[in-house]
């Protein structure tokens, strides 16, 4: 036995994604090839980003014809793929998000999520203005010192790593559930001066806790991805409120918080927009923002008291 060296059992993110798409017997395996293209996208980015060689990023889009909508941050426009090529998924995504970081070598990430066409054939903006709730999937490729995936098809939220001896997504966080309380918040405090009153009181609670509990710590990295990373594995609250500047706060509903409210859902977690439960938000353009305060179930329930009693 040559022990763990040659493990051939391993649970590679393809194997994974084709267990859970066995589930559902009328499928036709255009999901799967969905997800492995955005797989292998991600992989491509973490290629590219390693060598901090982004001019190759764009095309990113590539040639795939599971899809119909695509809506991107980096596009002004939604793009339908040509009649012709068209698949029932719309994909909303953000290819690099926190891309400031990059020069100092703070990890970035990918976001991502996939709704169904509502129109079989005549796909149209509607399609990608749905509820969050209605995404199928969502996830994100965490680019740091490993190169990390997190996906939730809707039953759960497993975490895979990147194995670049075998250019392969292996699964390392089986069924991740966020820590029901956690000690830890996340926010740009530097935009305190203009946070409304729930904001302001929630992040004074935090440090000046009057129930005899201990003050949280805090952690911002500035880069959703790593933000809410360590918040899903280490539980605690990240907030993007709204501020008088910028009204609806400054995260992109589509392609950043609904995602990370799906898979902060998924794992057992709560997303709220400071009105509601954010997966019930309709957007009504495809690069809406929103407030969002994001995380551990009591620490977010907490925050829905402060803005109730605003009320
Ligand atoms: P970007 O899409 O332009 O990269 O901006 C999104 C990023 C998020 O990753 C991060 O949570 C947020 O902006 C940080 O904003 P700020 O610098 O205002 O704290
Ligand atoms: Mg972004």
């Amino acid at each position: 036995h040559a022990g763990d060296a040659h493990r051939t059992d391993l649970m590679t993110i393809t194997r994974f994604v084709l267990n859970e798409q066995s589930r559902h017997p009328e499928s036709r395996g255009d999901f799967t090839i969905l997800l492995s293209h955005i797989v292998l996208g991600c992989k491509f980015v973490c290629s590219c980003v390693n060598k901090a060689g982004l001019a190759k990023l764009i095309g990113l889009a590539g040639e795939t014809n599971v899809q119909s909508i695509l809506v991107s941050e980096e596009d002004e426009e939604a793009t339908f793929v040509e009649s012709a090529k068209r698949g029932k998924y719309c994909v909303v995504f953000d290819p690099l998000d926190g891309s400031s970081n990059i020069d100092c070598g703070v990890s970035i990430g990918t976001i991502f999520g996939i709704y169904m066409i509502k129109h079989a054939n005549d796909p149209t903006l509607e399609d990608v203005l749905q509820p969050g709730k209605n995404m199928l999937a969502a996830g994100y490729c965490m680019y740091g010192s490993s190169c990390t995936l997190v996906l939730s098809t809707g039953c759960g939220v497993n975490g895979f790593t990147l194995d670049p001896s075998l250019g392969e997504f292996i699964l390392t966080h089986p069924d991740i559930k966020i820590p029901k309380k956690g000690k830890i918040y996340s926010v740009n405090e530097g935009n305190a001066k203009n946070w409304d009153g729930p904001t302001a009181k929630y992040v004074e609670k935090c440090k000046f806790p009057k129930d005899g509990s201990s003050s949280k710590s805090l952690r911002y990295i500035g880069s959703m991805v790593a933000d809410v990373h360590r918040t899903l594995l280490y539980g605690g609250v990240f907030l993007y409120p709204a501020d008088k500047k910028s009204p609806s706060g400054k995260l992109r509903v589509l392609y950043e918080v609904f995602p990370m409210s799906f898979l902060m859902e998924q794992a057992g977690g709560q997303a709220f927009t400071g009105k509601q439960r954010a997966l019930d938000l309709i957007p009504t353009k495809i690069h809406e923002r929103s407030p969002i305060f994001l995380g551990s179930y009591d620490d977010v329930e907490e925050i829905k008291a402060l803005y109730a009693a605003e009320e």
